[in-house]
């Protein structure tokens, strides 16, 4: 039900991706900018009129040229330390995406590992954090049957793994 796969979340045939934007939607490197060219301009457009996103919350629209339906675009907050609120922000971020699935009645759906590339959240504190919130939203009753967590590295996709095994004990 949560697994761990490797390689670009544009490609995912789920209900829904999600995006790891910043706060003005409009569109910047790393998976967002990869989302948006195979979305299309379309994607930035309906964003503009959206308004942009506050750190910690998330927003949904249509995947256009996506084989996705609908992609998340989740801001999460830049490493400042880790003494400014970064993880509760960064879990208000997965909680945000999760009950947006749930209200859009989504299946299946791939997140990326938002804040630990540009926004340099450290990779294991992030997973950890990922993990919790998606397994607290399946225990709490979330309708989600397919969650993926797309690595794009190898060296993040082991973090994930083995932070993943340590919730099965
Ligand atoms: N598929 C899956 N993961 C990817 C892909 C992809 N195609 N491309 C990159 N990643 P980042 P952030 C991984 O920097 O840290 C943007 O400019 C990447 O290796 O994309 O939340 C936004 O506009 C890393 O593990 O997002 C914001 O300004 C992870 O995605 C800012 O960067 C997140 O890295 C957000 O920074």
């Amino acid at each position: 039900m949560v697994e761990i796969v490797q390689g670009d979340i544009t490609a995912m045939k789920v209900d829904a991706i999600v995006n790891a934007a910043n706060p003005s939607l409009l569109g910047g490197g790393g998976v967002d900018g990869a989302i948006h060219r195979a979305a299309g301009p379309r994607l930035k457009a309906e964003c503009a009129m959206v308004g942009g996103c506050p750190t910690g919350s998330a927003k949904l629209t249509e995947g256009y040229d996506l084989p996705a339906r609908f992609v998340i675009h989740a801001v999460g907050p830049v490493w400042r330390g880790g003494d400014a609120g970064e993880d509760e922000l960064l879990a208000s971020c997965y909680r945000n995406v999760l009950r947006l699935a749930q209200e859009h009645r989504i299946d299946s759906i791939a997140f990326p590992s938002i804040s630990t590339g540009a926004y340099g959240f450290p990779i294991e504190r992030a997973c950890g954090i990922a993990l919790s919130e998606i397994f607290r939203a399946l225990d709490e009753g979330s309708r989600l049957k397919q969650i993926y967590c797309v690595c794009f590295s190898d060296a993040d996709f082991e973090v994930y793994e083995r932070i993943l095994a340590t919730f099965g004990e």
